[in-house]
């Protein structure tokens, strides 16, 4: 091995101590025992969780890729439009032959099409590890070796919202992580009315790394205190027992009606705080025109809203008016967002909390998204953190991320996003490092034709997703726990030095080292690598947090001190609530960076852009999913609780979870009898886009007329060659409607969509998801 990139690590101490790392769900300790991976939880961590004890299993199965692997129509026809991907054979090839080939099809592609037919998007949560982080990776290749690539703007997570807040609040990163805390709600809040709820199950999880779960102790806190929770969802279990919830079970996609109606039942009742919307906001007269029915003919009351949310009109009012005069707290979960007209919650949500009058005070407010994700409500770290510089693309192109089947698609067509007419590139050649789109991404069968498209798809990945076995060039990448690197989020203290436990898989190698070699090829080395190995990257990388710590007058150890460590606290920055307590204690000297300075109940940028489907204030722009004869359930996909999305899905957490081997679905009881159906059954749930198997509890903890099936088993066609072939899994993506949330944000809209279901009394296909494909002989 020539590259700086291909130096090996350190050696490595089997049957030895527990050594420090993390993962996107916890930091951890472990070692390799008599040829056995053991985990451990971080002690520090009050409520730690089990998503590690996937690992073990995870770490020799099967699933691996071991080796290279080249698609056989693509070796043997060249690059070009094939609907074999999915199902054709491959064939094994060496590194120095498959890197060959593929910088040969890199120069191809950006020499014949420029680097405008390259989509390095590459979305995903790939793994912890500052330095490892492939998004960072794969940018910087394609930025410093193939002239640029078009990108993907914003995320699956927050499409709508992070779109729609600059316009109507602020910066995104102040709303969701300087704004509420934990802490605050721990002391503060008198109530805090949740929709779409606070689930541990989610805040199990913070990108990068966290060391302590504080989410059920603030809950229990408070609600010793005497807060009040109230939980709108579905699904009971979006909040913990300890909070103690009232549970209202109400229609999935309705929240935007009854927060009008609460805001209705507070006007109507003077309620409202006249001076926090005369002093914060601009264009409450235009909405409550709307909202009292003045423009349109009619009021958005309790009792309107009644039918639309099944929650009873009178339970609305006494709801309206428990909020009234209290420390109140709105929380908006990702989820309601991820729908179409997901904007709606979003906006509505504010300005909810807005006539609550409670923006910018401690423990109240609008804490949107606060417990998705356990990097927020937290504090921001003093120091700079470790971060690989993924340089500058020249390529300017973008497409919103949950578009792309729709570029693939239908190149050069034109669609809306945020006020822009905007035209689809004609993409060549797809590269992915760190994602999962046959997780991720809406109506799958749709997908496989957008990647049958391509000229080309190349995957690195650790293991056999639906992704990899659609792609021509499939290079395998070690996993977190076979390479050193150092782990941390801006809003967690402990910064971990993360060692390998163990060599990696077969031929694996880091992403690193595969992208250094192809750039070696390219001509790019120096530019890419910069002349460093990855132990000299880890130093380079930590030393602006050491300048950080001295300048701060902290202790600052050398990096030779902090890998010795077993990890290091970082100071932290006060929970000042940032800008919105600033705004709410002088809004003159500390505006909010929206074009009027104020909170925006009305938009006039957002009405310029005269979308049917985003009008210039929050409304109920009609229900999205209505269950019909064919389709009589709403269906929530929503996250897993025994793992990161699709990551390990072959983990032995996850597989226990599983019912015979399937996702396991929930359903009413009252649905389940009328349809046969008892707790343990296979369901097979369908709608005109595809169909897939689950497994069923039946428990009065989900609204009736709904089901749940949480997304990441995956993806396994029983038939791959049929246009929608059953997924014998349970991945719900097949079922899901690939389309924006709306001509504003684009967004992902894979939370809701509406099925049938019945049991499933067939013979039971068996789970190949997890069998490597077939491969021909070595070349
Ligand atoms: N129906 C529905 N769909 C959804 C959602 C929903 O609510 N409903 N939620 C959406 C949301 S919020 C999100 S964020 C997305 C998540 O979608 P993704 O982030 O795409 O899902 P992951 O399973 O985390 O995919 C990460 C992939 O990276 C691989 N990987 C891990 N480490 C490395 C590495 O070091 N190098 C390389 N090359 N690969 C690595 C893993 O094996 C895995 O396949 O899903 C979205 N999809
Ligand atoms: N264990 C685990 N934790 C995770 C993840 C994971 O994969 N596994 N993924 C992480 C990521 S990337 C993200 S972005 C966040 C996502 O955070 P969210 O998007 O908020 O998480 P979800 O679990 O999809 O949805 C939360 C709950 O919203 C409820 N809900 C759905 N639709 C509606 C509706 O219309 N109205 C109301 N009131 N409620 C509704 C559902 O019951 C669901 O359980 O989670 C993160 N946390
Ligand atoms: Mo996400």
């Amino acid at each position: 091995m020539t590259s700086p990139a291909g130096q090996a690590p350190e050696a490595l101490n089997e049957n030895e101590a527990f050594r420090p790392h993390t993962s996107h769900w916890g930091v951890f300790s472990a070692r390799m025992k008599d040829g056995q991976l053991e985990v451990r939880p971080h002690p520090g961590d009050p409520d730690p969780n089990d998503i590690i004890q996937n690992f073990p299993g995870a770490l020799r199965h099967r699933a691996r890729i071991a080796q290279p692997m080249v698609r056989r129509g693509w070796l043997e026809n060249g690059p070009g439009p094939d609907d074999r991907r999915g199902r054709d054979e491959y064939v094994p090839m060496s590194w120095s032959a498959v890197l060959d080939k593929l910088a040969g099809e890199l120069r191809r592609v950006r020499d014949d099409h420029g680097p405008g037919a390259i989509f390095g998007g590459s979305y995903g949560w790939a793994s912890a590890g500052r330095f490892h982080h492939a998004q960072s990776q794969i940018h910087r290749f394609l930025n410093t070796s193939t002239g640029g690539y078009v990108k993907s703007v914003n995320s699956y997570s927050s499409g709508a919202s992070s779109v729609l807040v600059p316009h109507i609040i602020g910066d995104y990163e102040d709303l969701v992580k300087r704004n509420v805390s934990w802490e605050q709600i721990a002391e503060h809040s008198e109530i805090v009315l949740a929709f779409g709820g606070m689930a541990l199950k989610n805040s199990m999880v913070a990108g990068g790394s966290i060391s302590r779960h504080v989410e059920r102790g603030a809950m229990e806190r408070a609600q010793a205190r005497g807060c009040e929770f109230v939980l709108v969802s579905p699904l009971r279990a979006d909040l913990p027992a300890e909070a103690g919830a009232e549970w209202i079970a109400n229609i999935p996609g309705s929240d935007a009606a009854l927060m009008l109606a609460l805001v209705h039942t507070l006007v109507v009742n003077g309620l409202h705080d006249r001076s926090f919307l005369d002093r914060y906001t601009v264009g409450w007269p235009v909405f409550q025109r709307y909202l009292l029915g003045e423009s349109d003919g009619q009021p958005k009351d309790a009792a309107w809203a009644a039918a639309i949310t099944g929650m009873p009109a009178e339970d609305i009012v006494a709801l309206a008016k428990r909020l009234h005069g209290k420390r109140a707290l709105i929380v908006v979960a990702h989820a309601l967002q991820r729908a179409e007209h997901g904007e709606q919650p979003v906006w509505m949500g504010m300005v909810l909390a807005a006539a609550l009058g409670q923006i910018g005070l401690p423990g109240g407010g609008y804490g949107y998204a606060l417990g998705a994700i356990a990097y927020y409500g937290r504090r921001y770290n003093a120091v700079p953190m470790p971060t690989l510089s993924q340089g500058r693309n020249p390529v300017s192109d973008f497409i919103p991320v949950a578009r792309i089947a729709d570029m693939l698609l239908n190149p050069g067509t034109t669609y809306r996003y945020n006020g822009q007419t905007r035209t689809y590139p004609e993409i060549k050649l797809v590269y992915w490092a760190g994602g999962n789109p046959f997780h991720h991404h809406q109506d799958l069968n749709r997908l496989r034709q957008a990647f049958a498209r391509l000229d080309t798809l190349v995957v690195h990945e650790l293991a056999w997703t639906a992704t990899a076995r659609h792609a021509d060039i499939v290079l395998p990448c070690t996993m977190t726990l076979e390479r050193e690197d150092i782990g941390g989020n801006a809003n967690d203290p402990l910064l971990v030095p993360m060692h390998p436990v163990v060599a990696p898989y077969g031929e694996a190698r880091d992403d690193y080292a595969i992208f250094a070699d192809l750039a070696e090829r390219l001509g790019t080395a120096e530019a890419f690598t910069e002349g460093r190995s990855v132990r000299q990257w880890l130093e380079y990388l930590y030393e602006p947090t050491r300048i950080g710590l001295a300048e701060k007058g902290l202790p600052a150890p050398t990096f030779a001190e902090f890998w010795a460590s077993e990890g290091y606290e970082l100071p932290q920055q006060p929970d000042d609530g940032g800008k919105l307590r600033a705004f709410r204690q002088d809004p003159a000297a500390s505006p909010l960076p929206t074009p009027s300075g104020k909170l925006e109940i009305f938009s006039e940028t957002i009405a310029s852009f005269g979308e049917a489907d985003c009008l210039g204030h929050p409304a109920w722009l009609g229900a999205r999913y209505v269950p019909d004869d064919a389709n009589p359930y709403v269906l929530v996909a929503n996250q897993p609780r025994t793992r990161l999305h699709s990551q390990f899905d072959f983990g032995g957490h996850s597989g226990e979870g599983k019912l015979r081997g399937r996702e396991v679905a929930r359903m009413h009881p009252e649905d389940a009898a009328a349809r046969d159906i008892v707790d343990g059954d296979i369901i097979r749930i369908s709608n005109e886009r595809g169909a897939c198997l689950a497994g069923v509890i039946v428990t009065d903890g989900i609204r009736k007329g709904v089901v749940q099936l949480p997304t990441g088993a995956w993806y396994d066609p029983v038939d791959p060659s049929e246009d929608k072939p059953l997924c014998v899994h349970g991945n719900p993506n097949v079922l899901t409607r690939d389309i924006g949330t709306s001509a504003l944000a684009q967004g992902c809209t894979g939370q809701l969509t509406t099925v049938q279901v019945e049991r499933f009394d067939g013979n039971l296909p068996p789970i190949q998801a997890y069998d490597p494909p077939d491969s021909a002989a070595a070349e």
